[in-house]
């Protein structure tokens, strides 16, 4: 599927949540998610609003908000109308089935309701999917499983990799890809294993266009190495796009475009490559 286009690869997924990233990504040209990690509503949506037209998608951290009342979901809901863009709340769910499908449906964010797509860890088994499904599925929306990380020294590497896309294997519908920092497909199958589908989309964080990592065990790649060299599909950028001045609505709308356009010519050079 490398060479597919982001257009062409949507008739390989049924699920709702997978073909609207897809299509807003072939309509809009891009592969970029940023990932708007700040503590107060305001800040939250002047930056969501300056990088809406950038964007396929944009990933929260709903957790992290101070002055999180229901009316910043509305307003999240209205700004991914107006600039198209589907939303990913990266809730990195980890518990037992009963539990996450709690948390996904409950509480005070409901994220469920408002969030096209999720993540989760893999680590509790195939019932973390059931459990997040039973609440999703009927709802329109996907979920992609942490089968690697970007920081140093994560234990998500061999064969819990190779478990992760298994158990994603046996949930097409629901699992629409993972975090990952490179291509899953092929990966785990034995000999005489027959897997007509294997597309999944691979969301990459750890991307950074100026720096090699954080103080806190981060590691960044360019869009060059992660969608060209390592086959993802989607960029994740945070701190690269914003981190300089949240506040400064040019800075951030010119860095939004400049990952934009790298995350963009690395797709297009990969879709051209001869196989
Ligand atoms: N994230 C990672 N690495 C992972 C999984 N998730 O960085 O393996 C998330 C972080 C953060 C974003 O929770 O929200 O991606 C990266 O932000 P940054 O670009 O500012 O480092």
């Amino acid at each position: 599927f490398l060479r597919q286009t982001y257009g062409q690869r949507v008739q390989n997924h049924s699920n709702p949540a997978a073909k609207q990233l897809l299509e807003i990504m072939e309509k809009k040209k891009t592969n970029l998610a940023v990932s708007v990690d700040v503590t107060k509503s305001k800040e939250f949506l002047a930056i969501i609003d300056a990088v809406g037209p950038f964007v396929c998608l944009v990933k929260t951290h709903v957790d992290i908000i101070e002055d999180f009342d229901h009316s910043l979901i509305q307003q999240l809901q209205d700004l991914s109308v107006k600039h198209d863009f589907a939303i990913f709340e990266d809730r990195k769910f980890a518990d037992i089935g009963n539990t996450v499908a709690l948390q996904y449906s409950s509480g005070v964010h409901k994220i469920a309701s408002w969030s096209h797509i999720t993540n989760a860890h893999p680590v509790p088994g195939p019932s973390i999917i059931s459990g997040l499904s039973s609440v999703g599925l009927p709802l329109g929306r996907g979920l992609l499983l942490l089968s690697e990380m970007s920081t140093k020294g994560a234990l998500a590497v061999g064969s819990y990799t190779v478990e992760a896309v298994r158990m994603a294997r046996a949930h097409r519908d629901f699992v629409i890809g993972f975090i990952a920092q490179r291509t899953m497909e092929g990966i785990g199958m034995q000999g005489d294993d027959v897997v007509d589908n294997d597309d999944f989309l691979i969301l990459t964080p750890g991307v950074g266009l100026d720096v090699k990592g954080d103080a806190m065990g981060q590691q960044y790649r360019t869009p060059r190495e992660v969608i060209l060299e390592s086959g993802c599909d989607v960029i994740i950028v945070g701190r690269g796009i914003y981190g300089k001045d949240p506040g400064l609505v040019e800075q951030i709308r010119a860095q939004a475009k400049r990952y934009m356009d790298a995350g963009w010519e690395a797709y297009q050079e990969r879709i051209s490559s001869p196989s």
